[in-house]
């Protein structure tokens, strides 16, 4: 798309301070890198040694986020953060203190790879929790100072819980990918519905891993909150490779039926995105990048995507979403 054409793809709202850069000169890539990556590094408060597979949302004049931190006893907890910019972070020393809907202390045993999205009024915050073993965790805020933890949606063992930003038909729609309690050598997308965000109900399969494309032949799971194009939602997600060494986890995306997302209508055969800078090939666990986040300016189709590289660091990617569908539409595998 040339620079200065307006976008009618993405459903949704204007974001005029989103953080953005061009394609770098000479790019032929359907997403590049922020050059000043990582923005956020080792030890980034007294509490915590890594903060990345974080989420982050427009608030206000500024914004907000729900950062993954690995202790110093490399426990992961949430913590709340914010931002004048979306690339200069402040987050707070202390988790996130949750409470249950009468205001009890709700604690959690760990957390971990949030998601945020605005529902209405509400934020909805998705993450990795602990009901005897790694399930879906989920509560909410209107104001990002009380945190509602409510009930698990779904049965453990399960991850990447994504929610949809409104309802399809009547109905929630939740992405999970159910897995095992430890480190998954397997895992396909599912979805469920709910009338009521308590009880999650109807589960479709959405996608397998596997395919040509050995990058996402272990496993996948959904990443950021699924944005709403006119050709379908768009949904980035990570897949990981096995090798003799361990894990690789790559970006890529597809674009799922409107009216029933079940249905996937393309799918990237390569990925967009896999661990090739320092930051994403070296840290905590090389070779590591996980996409939590997007946010977008509509009226350009600029999207910025927000990943977490080798377990460690906070980075942060760009694409346009009228480049990246004809990228998908021209080299997709269902
Ligand atoms: C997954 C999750 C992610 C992590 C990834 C690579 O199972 O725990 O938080 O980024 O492994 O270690």
């Amino acid at each position: 798309m040339s620079e200065n054409s307006k976008s009618t793809t993405i459903i949704g709202n204007a974001l005029p301070n989103l953080p953005w850069e061009d394609r770098p000169e000479g790019s032929i890539e359907p997403m590049w890198r922020f050059s000043q990556n990582p923005i956020i590094g080792w030890n980034p408060m007294p509490s915590g040694a890594r903060a990345y597979n974080s989420a982050v949302v427009p608030y206000g004049d500024g914004f907000v986020g729900v950062f993954r931190v690995d202790s110093k006893s490399g426990r992961a907890g949430l913590h709340f953060g914010t931002s004048p910019d979306a690339i200069n972070w402040q987050l707070e020393n202390d988790l996130i203190e949750w409470v249950d809907e009468a205001g009890n202390p709700n604690p959690n045993s760990y957390a971990y790879d949030p998601r945020v999205v605005k529902i209405e009024d509400t934020f909805y915050i998705t993450w990795c929790d602990d009901l005897k073993g790694a399930s879906i965790g989920m509560g909410y805020t209107k104001d990002f100072k009380t945190f509602v933890k409510t009930e698990n949606p779904l049965m453990p063992f399960n991850r990447n819980g994504v929610l949809f930003p409104r309802k399809i038909n009547g109905e929630y729609v939740l992405l999970s990918r159910p897995s095992d309690s430890a480190h998954t050598p397997f895992g396909d997308i599912f979805l469920s519905h709910s009338k009521d965000m308590t009880y999650w109900g109807k589960h479709r399969h959405v996608m397998s891993s596997g395919g040509s494309g050995w990058w996402q032949g272990t496993k996948i799971g959904a990443g950021p909150i699924p944005i709403e194009t006119k050709e379908g939602w768009l949904l980035f997600y990570h897949g990981v490779s096995g090798t003799c060494n361990g894990f690789v986890y790559s970006i890529g995306a597809a674009l799922l039926d409107l009216e029933d997302p079940s249905k996937v209508l393309y799918r990237t055969r390569g990925y967009l995105l896999t661990p090739e800078k320092e930051y994403e090939t070296t840290g905590f666990v090389p070779n590591v990048a996980f996409p939590c986040a997007t946010m977008y300016d509509a009226p350009t189709g600029r999207i910025a995507i927000y990943y977490g590289a080798a377990d460690t660091y906070s980075a942060v990617a760009f694409t346009q979403v009228d480049d990246l569908i004809e990228y998908i539409k021209n080299d997709s595998e269902v």
